[in-house]
């Protein structure tokens, strides 16, 4: 009798290309031209965040097994946070990679409270800022629940000639040029956008290379999920409370790991909304609007959704004071989000 060998399952990176691989490098490469500051540049800072991802994967991968669980006896970081020694390690990896390369001429990072100047390599002077959350969630790493690095990219401001200024930081999510990050979960998958469309490469450990595994990502208009720390529902305001209680009462799911990054990316492909409201501990919200709400936002935005302040601002025109400044942040679909919005306008007591 005949036997047919089953065909293996399509992913949607051989359904684009047969069954070649594209690798991340050659994907942004390929991507370059569309690019309308297409100095190559971004190329290699892309592929710098690439390769810091990778050696910060090899060691979140061992981080049970070798001596570097556990808090850092460097003491906290720039958000009060108790640093677990990963976050260093992929700090520095992070600043290391883009230092050995001078593809940008400065960084901000969570784990510092300033900026860092990047000397010209070969006197080539960059044009890019870099600003990330090198490990965000990183203390569900002793539990051994995904984390994430988060970056995002502009062109600076200030004069090519001299050093790179704080104001260089504070411009508002839209002048982002890449935003994206890293999850180190069941598998290690870095999603990024350049504003034309959202791509996600999923690291293939046999090879070392990140390849194209969710192409031109879209997020779903609605969903079954709202992630929400329900722990601290009593100190939401009353609109978010209603709006919780809605949710509940359409009998949506409630998942919330902890890990921003494992969360949004959920989001981005299930569909769902994330909160985090104003609560008695961080009034203005805990998460970070530069380095944690910003790169999320450009990528939800550019996959379809939405993503705002608990007081209805659009997170990527907020225009930012200071470089670890906090924020409110509701983002995800976008039914779910406007579905919120009209909660806030029906029950907020504060003018929006
Ligand atoms: P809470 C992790 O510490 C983090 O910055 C985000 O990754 C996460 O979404 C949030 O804080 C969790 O905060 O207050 O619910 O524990």
């Amino acid at each position: 009798m005949a036997t047919t060998t089953k065909k293996a399952p399509e992913t949607i990176a051989t359904q684009q290309h047969g069954n070649r691989i594209v690798t991340l490098d050659e994907f942004i490469i390929r991507s370059e031209k569309d690019f309308e500051y297409a100095t190559g540049e971004l190329t290699g800072l892309l592929r710098d965040i690439g390769v810091a991802a990778k050696i910060i994967n090899r060691e979140v991968n061992k981080a049970g097994l070798v001596n570097i669980i556990g808090v850092a006896d460097s003491g906290d970081n720039a958000s009060g946070d108790k640093q677990q020694k990963l976050d260093v390690y992929a700090n520095e990896k992070l600043i290391e990679c883009l230092q050995n390369s001078g593809e940008c001429c400065a960084i901000a990072s969570e784990e510092n409270d300033d900026i860092i100047q990047v000397s010209p390599v070969n006197s080539k002077k960059s044009n890019y800022i870099v600003l990330f959350d090198p490990l965000d969630g990183s203390s569900n790493i002793d539990v051994n629940v995904s984390v994430g690095t988060i970056f995002a990219i502009y062109r600076r401001r200030s004069d090519a000639a001299g050093p790179a200024t704080k104001e260089d930081f504070l411009q508002p999510g839209t002048k982002q040029v890449a935003a994206g990050y890293v999850l180190y979960g069941t598998s290690t998958i870095l999603v990024y956008t350049t504003g034309h469309g959202v791509n996600g490469f999923t690291l293939d450990p046999s090879i070392g290379e990140f390849c194209l595994s969710h192409r031109n990502l879209r997020i779903p208009e609605n969903g079954q999920f709202y992630a929400v720390n329900q722990g601290y529902y009593s100190k939401f305001d009353l609109e978010m409370r209603r709006y919780i209680d809605n949710c509940s009462d359409q009998n949506y799911g409630l998942r919330y790991i902890g890990s921003m990054v494992s969360d949004i990316h959920r989001i981005l492909i299930q569909g769902g909304i994330f909160l985090y409201p104003s609560t008695r501990k961080y009034p203005k919200g805990k998460l970070r609007l530069l380095y944690e709400c910003n790169p999320l936002a450009m990528v939800v935005e550019q996959a379809g959704g939405k993503s705002l302040t608990t007081q209805l601002k659009r997170i990527l025109d907020m225009e930012p004071r200071e470089l670890h400044q906090r924020c409110t942040i509701a983002i995800g679909s976008p039914a779910m989000v406007d579905e919120l919005k009209a909660f806030v306008e029906r029950y907020s007591a504060l003018p929006l």
